[in-house]
């Protein structure tokens, strides 16, 4: 017999007015079960967001009926594993209990109320913006980045709209929930912490138990086993599991991820969980933010993550799976779990355990400053203690951070004064937090706060310590200016583009739909997003005249702005010790700095990341007045071989060549200028220079902007072939090409290509695999808006041919 039953089945929603009701899935939300009834509109699509605010603003009423025949248990508890957000659960009319945190779960003692026979279960919701304005009249206003006053309740920030996501605040049972009958002792938390010897792993295996006894507990790991005994009046255990000769655990790039099963007992309670032996390190010392994991110092190649639906329980092990293959597809190493979302599931970790995909989990604090006062100060450090807990047993995780940019707030933006002494959330960060994470889980390193630099002396967003947010790109500056920075770990740099053609149109019924028209627009929600789009683009193309050459280049810019960032980054390794991409997904179909969009489909900037991110990256970069190129090698073994720089004019011609010897060792950056004819055009508007090595990408340069560019008139020939798996499509050039992208999606939502943005050469071919659909027309394939390349947006092909 399974001691946990679900009660998921026969639930109903209604309004407390009674005006709606509906049939509810739980674990679930109220939006997803009046879409599913059919009573509203799917929030997603068009503006109908601004038609659903007063979901948000009902109390919602949540009831099932179960039967229950007893058991011959001590206990019996109701089990809430999350409950979003303001609630209160009476069973068969009896108040177990109220919440107001959906970042942690509640147990009721449930024997009084529980009857043999039917019962009722009812778990009312409030309105959790009333909730959290009742908080903010009586605690006092907090500054923040927004007017939403998400600070003033425990749920994700998020929900209440964000500069990439509609307002869609949620209530509901949004995990699982179920009685769970225990008698003697049963687990409460495990804490396994894990500490490297001399050729030994030691693992420290807390028990914590809620008894009604004295109980023994034991843990036991791949052939090792321990016992204890928790004594009247205790709670907690610790056994020492000493294993000789362990497998490590590495980050993806660093080796294996071999898994140990440790199962521990207490009376008939089993816990189990497959964990990994490594040691984590953050080292600082002079201002540096760099992680070491067993020893060895990693550049994180990083991307930050968002919650991936604004209805999170949409949100399942496949599409985690599927959005974390992706971060892997495009050799991502860590994911930055971001404050304003949330603690992902247990399958979040667990698939990252797996692919060796190294987590930076946030404490979920974002861009506001956060009353400590009760009941927000009892429930960060009862969510705190649960969370740390939760995630101790899961080797992917690697750091903890206070929060997203609250520090920053308060140096910079002028929070202080609007503060007037009330509390701002720095006690959280600069004490409850670290001694909690110290107190639970020592293996782990804490940083109060991202950007923070150490010390709260230091300005927060300082590039020589700790970590940095680079904004002014984006919201002022030109995506060059990257170059200017040489932080110590870019936690956050992040450039806009459009969502795949295939989103936009399943999501907007704009007629015609123009970079501007109404829909496109509600699904921007950057303060200025196309201004800033179009000023992006403007030292680096003219403007575009259509539609699809806007979509066109703004995704390149995107791509570009990234691809610049990351590589420049890297290059500075191990001066830099990361580059966190803002950000790796959306939570709907919007315009973001995301690679992957809301519906799961690849921007240009993934392909670009890819390359950026590949484990051995050849870049061209400015060096003291003249270009240097930089061998990046993010492997363990030396790369040592020949490369060759050219100086070509656009029809192909060499003007210069170089040689190079490239001796790389280990996880390391080596600078080799690049000699005076090759660096220096003839003219700059027709040439560029390529750096190609075996085994790894190309390397290309341009000497001036595309928009000042004489790029040809493009030519090419193409050929489609069925293949496994797909249409092979063959480009050959007879021009230069550049940053040719098929867009299959255009003809048929379901289809894919496998790579975007190629530069070729005349003569030189590429090959795109094209999956997921049938039948598409081939010849619809071979040209705009399908088939694109730089060459053949429409200034730019008028400018060549008037010459
Ligand atoms: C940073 C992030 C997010 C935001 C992003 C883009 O501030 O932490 O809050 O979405 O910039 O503006």
């Amino acid at each position: 017999m399974t001691p946990f039953r679900p009660l998921h089945d026969a639930w109903t929603v209604r309004s407390a007015s009674g005006d709606v009701r509906a049939p509810a899935a739980v674990p679930g939300c109220v939006h997803t079960d009046l879409l599913a009834a059919g009573l509203i509109p799917d929030p997603y699509l068009d503006d109908n967001e601004t038609r659903l605010t007063w979901i948000g603003r009902t109390e919602w009423c949540y009831e099932t009926e179960f039967s229950w025949d007893g058991t011959g248990h001590e206990r019996t508890d109701l089990v809430c594993e999350g409950l979003d957000t303001v609630a209160v659960v009476e069973l068969n009319g009896v108040r177990l209990g109220e919440t107001a945190n959906m970042h942690r779960s509640y147990r009721f003692d449930a024997r009084d109320a529980l009857r043999v026979g039917r019962n009722r279960l009812t778990v009312t919701f409030g309105s959790a913006p009333a909730y959290a304005e009742r908080l903010r009249e009586e605690l006092g206003e907090r500054p923040g980045a927004y007017t939403e006053p998400y600070n003033f309740i425990r749920k994700m920030a998020c929900n209440f709209g964000w500069d990439w996501g509609p307002a869609l605040v949620t209530a509901g049972i949004w995990r699982p929930i179920g009685l769970h009958g225990w008698s003697g002792a049963r687990i409460a938390g495990v804490r396994p912490l894990v500490t490297l010897g001399d050729g030994t792993a030691r693992v420290d295996v807390h028990v914590h138990v809620e008894k009604t006894g004295a109980a023994e507990v034991s843990a036991s790991m791949g052939g090792v086993s321990g016992r204890a005994v928790v004594p009247e009046g205790r709670d907690e255990a610790v056994i020492t599991l000493e294993l000789p000769e362990p497998r490590l655990w590495w980050p993806r790039g660093y080796g294996e991820q071999p898994l140990y099963e440790l199962r521990v007992t207490a009376g008939d309670d089993v816990w189990r969980r497959e964990i990994g032996l490594r040691e984590v390190r953050l080292r600082t010392e002079g201002g540096a933010f760099t992680l070491a994991v067993n020893g060895v110092e990693v550049f994180a190649k990083g991307v930050n993550w968002i919650p991936d639906d604004c209805f999170p329980t949409r949100v399942g092990r496949d599409r985690y799976a599927a959005r974390l293959a992706q971060a892997c597809e495009a050799n991502v190493n860590l994911v930055r779990v971001w404050g304003g979302g949330l603690y992902e599931s247990e399958d979040f970790y667990d698939l990252c355990d797996r692919l060796g995909l190294m987590v930076w989990q946030d404490f979920t604090f974002a861009c506001a400053a956060y009353p400590e006062e009760d009941p927000i100060g009892a429930e960060v450090e009862a969510e705190a203690r649960e969370q740390v807990t939760r995630l101790s047993a899961h080797p992917s995780l690697v750091l903890w951070c206070g929060n997203n940019e609250n520090i920053e707030g308060y140096a910079d933006w002028g929070w202080q004064e609007a503060l007037q002494g009330r509390s701002w959330g720095g006690g959280f960060y600069l004490e409850t937090l670290p001694r909690v994470v110290a107190e639970l889980d020592p293996t782990r390193p804490y940083w109060p706060g991202s950007p923070y630099s150490g010390s709260m002396d230091l300005p927060p967003n300082d590039p020589g310590h700790g970590t940095m947010h680079i904004w002014d790109v984006w919201n002022q500056r030109d995506y060059t200016v990257y170059r200017d920075y040489r932080p110590r770990m870019a936690a956050e740099f992040g450039f806009q583009g459009p969502a795949a053609y295939a989103t936009i149109r399943r999501a907007l019924s704009d007629e015609p739909l123009l970079p501007d028209s109404r829909g496109l627009l509600h699904h921007q929600k950057a303060v200025d997003g196309n201004l800033k789009l179009a000023a992006g683009l403007k030292p680096h193309f003219p403007v575009p005249e259509t539609f699809d050459d806007w979509h066109y280049l703004t995704q390149v810019n995107q791509a570009r702005a990234i691809q610049l960032g990351v590589e420049h980054f890297r290059a500075l390794w191990p001066h830099c010790a990361g580059s966190v991409v803002w950000q790796l997904n959306d939570c709907w179909p919007v315009t973001s700095w995301s690679a992957v969009d809301g519906d799961g489909r690849e921007k240009p900037l993934f392909h670009a990341l890819r390359r950026a991110y590949a484990d051995r990256l050849l870049t061209v970069q400015p060096h003291e007045g003249g270009l240097a190129l930089v061998a990046v090698n993010d492997t363990g073994r030396p790369w040592r071989a020949s490369a060759r720089a050219v100086r070509h004019r656009f029809d192909g011609a060499a003007l210069a060549a170089q040689d190079l010897a490239l001796d790389v060792p280990p996880r390391a950056a080596v600078t080799l200028p690049l000699a005076a004819p090759v660096a220096g055009p003839g003219d700059p508007a027709d040439e560029l220079i390529a750096i190609e090595s075996e085994g790894c990408a190309r390397a290309l340069w341009f000497f001036a902007e595309d928009r000042d560019l004489r790029l040809p008139e493009p030519r090419y020939d193409t050929a489609a072939e069925a293949v496994p798996g797909g249409l092979r499509l063959t480009v050959t050039a007879r021009t230069l090409l550049r940053d040719l992208a098929v867009f299959p999606d255009r003809l048929d939502p379901a289809a894919h290509a496998d790579d975007q943005l190629v530069t070729l050469l005349p003569g030189e071919r590429a090959e795109f695999l094209i999956s997921g659909a049938a039948g598409l027309d081939e010849r619809a394939l071979a040209g705009a808006p399908v088939l694109r390349c730089v060459n053949d947006v429409a200034p730019l092909r008028d400018e060549t041919a008037r010459r």
